[in-house]
């Protein structure tokens, strides 16, 4: 979505664009050369997890045209401005959003300027990194112009979610930036530097319209937190209804908090199919250390609710927090076995770049700076349990989850109201592919 916005606004100003998205097709040095005749600027996202992949891109791209210049932006470029360009090699690092700075970089490079007055960036002189003006505020989401969709139709997304879509059926949206909330393990509020902007109802609507015109028909709200504002949730949802516009929706980041039995049934009614919550425990203990503002009873509500009013409700769970015992993990697992959901994860603590967790540990010692995704582990002193241990936790959850009855008639029942059985299918199937796996391993 990020390179999509760019790629936007740059259309706009009169240039051509292509998109390469080495998360939905294959990497090697052959397709990227091909991809590079013609280009004189690149622009790459950078995530913490993809600095050695970008780095590694950023030398073929030199490699084969020293001339090219490269553009790095992203959630690593926001946390580390000055040394992902370190890191990569690349020749400007954009330090938030893009849509602005993207244009500015431009003029300066075209029209032979200094970078040093563009706002929000870092750029290599010679061997020196520099800094160009302070970030400008970036306030008026409303005015960015929709991402450029087109340029993407070549891909298959959305398998995750279905393995029945098909090219060009499934799309994302995102409607906020940034998070309220300060979960302890998350990195959002670093990234959003604090931020949390919504767009307008209008602006929304109207870019749900022309995704409905472009012919797909599934669309992932991919915001940090979607239902952060439930005034707003339903007014979105209410007008969806009034003008009739015929999509189904995915949910794939929810709180519990949202959980409201006016607003679920007006989803239910507007074509919302799927919610996704991160519901990190079922200790309350553990939800309070991660500073997540959310109790047992709340999770049990909204789960409950979700499920009644008929969606594949999905949940999330973390383990590994750095006082949790074995009684923990048992108490979380024994939670998630009463709960109606129908995907269930458990997945080991990682401590991430930008997150508190991280930020302390750096500040013990315990993590290096620049090791920016790092497992809890008991070996580093990061949790109660080996890394290896953990895992093992998760995959022991899962295991005890689905191996129910209950759990196969609840998701039985769901697809039944939904009129729909390919997500049981493809779930059973990922399952089936996993265990077979690891049984030969
Ligand atoms: C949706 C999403 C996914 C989806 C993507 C699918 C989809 N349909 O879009 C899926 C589920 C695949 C996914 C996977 C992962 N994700 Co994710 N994801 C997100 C999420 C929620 C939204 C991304 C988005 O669309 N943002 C909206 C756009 C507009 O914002 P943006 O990407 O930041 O782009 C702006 C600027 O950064 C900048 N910019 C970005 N790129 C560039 C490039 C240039 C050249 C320029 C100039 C500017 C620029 O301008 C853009 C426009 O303003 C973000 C959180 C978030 N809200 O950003 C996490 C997030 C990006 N994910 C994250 C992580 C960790 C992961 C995983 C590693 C999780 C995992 N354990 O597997 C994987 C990695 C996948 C991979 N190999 O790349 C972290 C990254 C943290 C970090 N420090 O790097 C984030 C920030 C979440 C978090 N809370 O920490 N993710």
């Amino acid at each position: 979505m990020g390179l999509l916005y760019i790629a936007s606004v740059l259309e706009k100003d009169g240039n051509n664009v292509k998109i390469v998205d080495y998360s939905a097709e294959s990497y090697n040095e052959k397709n990227l050369e091909k991809e590079l005749a013609d280009i004189d600027l690149v622009g790459i996202t950078v995530l913490s997890v993809s600095i050695r992949q970008a780095k590694e891109i950023v030398k073929k791209i030199k490699k084969y045209n020293s001339k090219i210049k490269i553009i790095i932006g992203g959630p690593h470029c926001i946390l580390f401005p000055d040394k992902s360009l370190e890191e990569t090699h690349a020749d400007i690092s954009v330090q938030g959003p893009g849509e602005k700075t993207i244009l500015e970089i431009k003029k300066a490079l075209k029209e032979k300027k200094k970078l040093s007055d563009v706002n929000g960036i870092y750029y290599k002189e010679g061997k020196k990194i520099k800094k160009g003006k302070p970030i400008s505020s970036f306030e008026d989401i409303d005015s960015i112009p929709n991402p450029s969709r087109n340029l993407v139709r070549k891909y298959n997304y959305g398998i995750g979610y279905n393995p029945n879509f098909k090219k060009g059926e499934f799309t994302s949206i995102i409607t906020s930036r940034g998070c309220p909330y300060t979960c302890k393990f998350c990195s959002r509020g670093a990234i959003s530097m604090k931020k949390f902007l919504e767009r307008s109802t209008d602006s929304i609507i109207n870019e749900l319209k022309i995704i409905e015109k472009q012919g797909f028909r599934y669309v992932a709200f991919v915001d940090d937190c979607f239902i952060a504002n439930k005034k707003h949730a339903m007014e979105i949802f209410r007008r969806i209804l009034d003008e009739k516009i015929q999509l189904k929706y995915y949910i794939t980041a929810a709180r519990v908090d949202s959980a409201d039995e006016k607003l679920y049934e007006l989803m239910k009614k507007a074509g919302v199919v799927f919610i996704q919550f991160g519901l990190e425990s079922g200790n309350q203990d553990v939800l309070d250390f991660y500073n997540k503002n959310t109790t047992i009873e709340k999770i049990k509500y909204a789960v409950n609710l979700s499920n009644k009013k008929g969606f594949y409700t999905v949940g999330s769970f973390i383990i590994g927090a750095p006082f949790e015992t074995k009684e923990h993990f048992k108490n979380t697992i024994d939670f998630a076995k009463k709960l109606p959901l129908v995907s269930v994860s458990f997945v080991p603590l990682k401590y991430m770049a930008g997150s508190e967790l991280w930020n302390n540990a750096v500040e013990q010692g315990k993590i290096a700076p620049d090791e920016y995704v790092v497992s809890a582990d008991k070996k580093r002193n990061l949790s109660m349990f080996s890394k290896e241990e953990l895992i093992s936790w998760g995959y022991h959850g899962h295991r005890k989850f689905i191996l129910r009855p209950r759990f196969i008639i609840n998701f039985l029942k769901i697809s039944l109201k939904q009129g729909d059985f390919s997500f049981i299918l493809s779930y059973l199937l990922f399952y089936f592919k996993r265990s077979k796996k690891y049984r030969s391993s």
